[in-house]
This record gives structure tokens, C-alpha cells and sequence, in this order.
């Protein structure tokens, strides 16, 4: 990020998350509230372990935020790790003269364990586990609730919902161009974060299935923001394109596997004519798009249609029933680490990817219009929208 800057700590297990964000404007109304509600919606879902069932993920400002508005300061979010309690004897930070009593010595395949016990030296994995566990998206979903609210008071919205779990795609067709060709009420009530109730009962089987026999279950989410401005990010230098920097936001989430815009993958096989989103005079002298393969982008910016991505998530390497592995210190043959783990969190990670969204968007729009202040960003934002508009090129769906 150019213009915010997102530092995190804290251990699956440890006593607690933090997050500093800097960069936030002053003068931003922000309430713990709106950062709860998206850390409640990050622990929900079915297909979810027993972890949170533990804890109940509240944000607390400890810096940044002053009777309800932000000062410009770096903002510390903190949220507690309730499980802490039950792991204080293996991660007190004190030094201790006690064996820990739970080494993790055989490394799950598909996950951290074995090349971070190579890169620092750890004889026991939990050295690895407890920081590259994804619990440290309570941190990015917390930063990206207040990049959300930020968003809000420029006009954009962002949203996610989940449209495949272990295969079963949600097939039902969208309007690229319509945010609201999505029925989002009903993608919040559902607690796999589909929009298609009809689907509902065949991926609860299959999550039911994989969880009797011990094993995990990938799946894909989609994030939408609309109401963008055109012009965000840039084509002049390669750091500058917002296909990268959402790309590579999205590939940091834990398990994320690949990243498509719009159309995606399916434009390789199409012809020019197929793929692009021919231009069109509208009624009161400006332009108009009626499709919107590219996703809302265009040459590494944002082109004023909806931005829409989708990533691909692997399955969770954690499961029941592990694979084989090794034991480190033996080097002899052992069953992979087992830990109580989730079978499929598609629906938290969707809650992650709107935040990493988010989070890219803010600071595309504080790299063009700055501001120490939010009114500095709203009358600049204003200003170019007129600037534009005169010219009949903000473009209208
Ligand atoms: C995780 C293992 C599980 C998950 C965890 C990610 O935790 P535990 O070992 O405590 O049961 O629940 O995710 C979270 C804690 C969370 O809040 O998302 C892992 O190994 O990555």
C-alpha cells in the first residue's frame, strides 16, 4: 500500500491480536461497533471448528480514535484471544525450564510447518503455526472494517458472498454491471455466504461429508465494490496498476490459490470481440458500457463499473484425517500434526477479502485525492468528478 501502511501481531494462541493502521484522515466518525460487526461476521460460518465457539471477537481503539473520530494518528485495534487462557503455559513469553508440553514435530503437509521450521531453525512447528495461523486475519478484517468506513463516506460500497465450496458452484448469472443483481440480505442471512438459498442444502451435505471423514474442503468467493471513481491506480508504472495490487492483497490471504477479474480466466480462450466492453453514447451526451467483462478495471485502473474479483482457496491443510508425513527429529515416517481445525472457512475468508478490498481501494483513493483531513479528500474527489463529468466521461451503467 502507497499511502496506508497495515502493521499486524499477535499469536493464534497468544493474548491477543493488534493491528496499527496509519494513513486514516482525521475526522472519520468510527465506532468499535463497526468493527465488530465484521469481526462477528469473519467468525461465522458453517463449516467452522470448535475455535469459535472460544471466542467472541470484539475490537477495542486503543490509539487513533477520539471521542468517535479519527485524528489522522496511527489507529491500534486490539482484539483479545480468548483461548489464551488454555495455552498460557505454552506461550507465556517468560523463558521456562519446562519442556513444552506439546511440541509439534511432524509438519502438516500443504501448510507452513515444514519450510518455517527450515527457515528459522525451529525444532518445534507451534514456533511456525501460531503466527502463520490464519487467526491473524481477526487483524486484517479489523483495518479493513475502518478502510470499509472510509470507503462509505467517499460513496463506494464493497460486499462479498461465496459462489463455490468443494466444488458446487453457485451457477446462477449475474449482471456484471449490477451489484444488485445480487440479492446481499440474503447472502448475510446464509451462513455459507451464498446468494443462492436452492444450493444451500447440497454444500452442507458436502461439508457434512468431508467433516465425517476427516478432511478439508476448498472453495471461491467474490468481492464486489461499486460506486468507484475511474482513474484509480494507474497505467504509467507497473506499481502503480490495481490488478496487482488487489491481486497480490487477495494471494497474501492464508490458502488463497489464484485471483480473476470480471470474466477471469474464461477471456484466454475468447476472441477480442467477445472479451472487451464496447463503448456507447448515452442518452445525455455521456458514455455507457452494457457489459463489463473486465471486471471494472482497464489498463491497471478503475473504469467506473463494478470492480469485481473472485480468489480460489485451497483447502485448509489442517484435518482430522492427516496425511502422511514425517516426524523431524526422527525423520522417521509419523501421521501429519493434527489440530482442531475448520473444514471449510470460505464464508470467514470472504469477510477477509472484502477487507484486503477494501484496504486497496482506501489507499487508491487517498494516493489520488490525499488529505490530512477527510473534507480535503471529499473536495478533491468532488473536484475531479466535475472535472470529468464536464468532459461526459464518468461513466454511467
Ligand atoms: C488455524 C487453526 C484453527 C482455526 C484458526 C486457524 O485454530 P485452532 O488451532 O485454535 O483451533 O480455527 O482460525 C482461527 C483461530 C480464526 O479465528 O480464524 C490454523 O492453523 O491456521
Amino acid at each position: 500500500m502507497r499511502r496506508l501502511k497495515l502493521a499486524s501481531a499477535g499469536e493464534s494462541h497468544g493474548p491477543l491480536e493488534i493491528a496499527i493502521l496509519s494513513g486514516i484522515p482525521a475526522g472519520l466518525p468510527l465506532l468499535e461497533e463497526q468493527v465488530d460487526r465484521d469481526l462477528g461476521r469473519r467468525q461465522r460460518g458453517y463449516g467452522r471448528g470448535g475455535r469459535q465457539q472460544i471466542e467472541q471477537d470484539r475490537v477495542r481503539f486503543q490509539a487513533g480514535v477520539r471521542r468517535g473520530v479519527t485524528t489522522g494518528a496511527p489507529l491500534a485495534l486490539l482484539v483479545e484471544n480468548r483461548d489464551h487462557a488454555n495455552w498460557s503455559a505454552t506461550m507465556g513469553s517468560a523463558p521456562s525450564a519446562e519442556p513444552d508440553p506439546r511440541p509439534v514435530t511432524v509438519p502438516r503437509p500443504g501448510h507452513a510447518d515444514l519450510s518455517g521450521m527450515a527457515k528459522y531453525g525451529f525444532a518445534d512447528a507451534r514456533d511456525v503455526l501460531e503466527r502463520s495461523s490464519a487467526r491473524e486475519t481477526v487483524s486484517r478484517v479489523a483495518a479493513g472494517a475502518v478502510a470499509k468506513a472510509l470507503l462509505a463516506s467517499l460513496g463506494t460500497r464493497i460486499a462479498g458472498r461465496v459462489v463455490a465450496i468443494g466444488g458446487i458452484a453457485d451457477e446462477h448469472s449475474v449482471d456484471l454491471l449490477d451489484p444488485l443483481s445480487i440479492d446481499w440480505e440474503q447472502v448475510e442471512a446464509s451462513d455459507l455466504g451464498l446468494a443462492s438459498p436452492g444450493l444451500e442444502e447440497r454444500v452442507r451435505a458436502r461439508i457434512d461429508e468431508a467433516r465425517a471423514v476427516g478432511v478439508s474442503l476448498g472453495g471461491i468467493f467474490e468481492i464486489w465494490a461499486w460506486d468507484l471513481c475511474p482513474g484509480l491506480g494507474g497505467y504509467a508504472t507497473m506499481q502503480e496498476r490495481l490488478d496487482g495490487r488487489l491481486g497480490g492483497a487477495l494471494l497474501g490471504i492464508p490458502a488463497v490459490k489464484g485471483v480473476e477479474f470480471g470474466a477471469g480466466f474464461a477471456v484466454a480462450a475468447a476472441s477480442g470481440d467477445e472479451v472487451h466492453d464496447a463503448l456507447y453514447p448515452d442518452s445525455v451526451g455521456g458514455v455507457r458500457r452494457r457489459t463489463n467483462r473486465a471486471g471494472g478495471l482497464e489498463g491497471g485502473m478503475t473504469n467506473g463499473a463494478p470492480l469485481v474479483v473472485r480468489a480460489a482457496m485451497k483447502p485448509i491443510p489442517t484435518m482430522t484425517s492427516p496425511l502422511p508425513s514425517i516426524d523431524v527429529n526422527t525423520r522417521a515416517s509419523a501421521s501429519a500434526h493434527r489440530e482442531r481445525s475448520d473444514v471449510e472457512a470460505v464464508p470467514a475468508a470472504r469477510v477477509v477479502g472484502e477487507a484486503m478490498v477494501a484496504l486497496i481501494l482506501a489507499d487508491a483513493y487517498l494516493e489520488k485525492f490525499g488529505g490530512d483531513r477527510l473534507v480535503d479528500t471529499l473536495a478533491a474527489l468532488e473536484h475531479y468528478r466535475l472535472r470529468v463529468e464536464e468532459r461526459g466521461l464518468w461513466p454511467r451503467s
